[in-house]
């Protein structure tokens, strides 16, 4: 659970580091779960592997810890579905930059109230290419024209240009291994390359309040006219509270 300070946080700026840490018991067995899962799956681009459910769903069992939901159910209410699982698992070497994007722009969710929460898997420090954000850019829930940047050297193909002089200088989400970073859909962030030599992961489990629509035709339609993946065939699963909007065919966690 976090404070109602924490929340205000939240609200002014788009991103959360709560004060909790994850049991490194359980840290542990995802790294050594996540180290397997990458050589059972070489195909996967470490750098970014999307809808880790798909190859195993007891990934469920870490976006279902109670210490998550329950700061999840703080911020968008207690009715969540996880509808994205993902590793951002930079190996330290050869690596891909996150482009500075707003994820809204990718998502067929339907009103966009969503968060993310970013595990982190091992320390993510400026050196390693941490997570960075603009405070404060969500607030207008504004979505910003993206380019299309097919380059190799990014983990995603839509990219905005973030002046300082503009936007006001970044946050380094500067994480210790169990710790989490939470953030708006709106909120504009990315993370440089990591070539430190130091593996940065980060497990990233994305959630909306099932009083949204998960709205597959539109994800397919977003697929064809902005060429992202799609996410129309995504299982999305209940975990907490009731399934509120019926458009939602969700699996139900217990
Ligand atoms: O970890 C990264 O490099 C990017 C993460 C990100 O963009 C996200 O979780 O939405």
């Amino acid at each position: 659970m976090i404070g109602k300070d924490q929340i205000e946080i939240y609200k002014r700026d788009g991103q959360l580091t709560p004060p909790i840490v994850l049991n490194p018991v359980t840290i542990k067995k995802v790294q050594l779960k996540m180290e397997t899962f990458f050589l059972d799956n070489p195909e996967l681009d470490q750098d970014y592997a999307q809808n880790l459910f798909r190859y195993d769903r007891s990934w469920i069992e870490i976006a279902a810890l109670k210490e998550i939901l329950d700061i999840v159910a703080q911020l968008i209410g207690d009715n969540i579905i996880c509808w994205s699982s993902a590793f951002f698992a930079k190996k330290g070497i050869g690596g891909k930059a996150t482009p500075w994007h707003q994820d809204a722009c990718y998502w067929p969710i339907e009103p966009l109230e969503t968060c993310t929460v970013w595990i982190a898997i091992d320390e993510a420090t400026k050196d390693n290419g941490c997570l960075q954000v603009i405070p404060g850019s969500h607030r207008k829930r504004k979505f910003f024209t993206h380019r299309r940047d097919d380059s190799e050297k990014l983990v995603l193909n839509l990219a905005l240009d973030v002046p300082e002089a503009e936007f006001g200088v970044p946050r380094d989400i500067i994480l210790k291994p169990g710790m989490l970073s939470i953030h708006d859909a709106f909120i504009i962030h990315g993370a440089n390359a990591n070539n430190s030599g130091k593996q940065r992961s980060g497990l990233v489990f994305r959630y909306m309040p099932a009083t949204s629509h998960f709205n597959r035709e539109k994800a397919r339609q977003m697929a064809n006219e902005m060429g992202i993946v799609d996410v129309s065939e995504r299982e999305i699963f209940l975990l907490r509270g009731i399934n509120v909007s019926e458009l939602n065919d969700v699996y139900q966690y217990t």
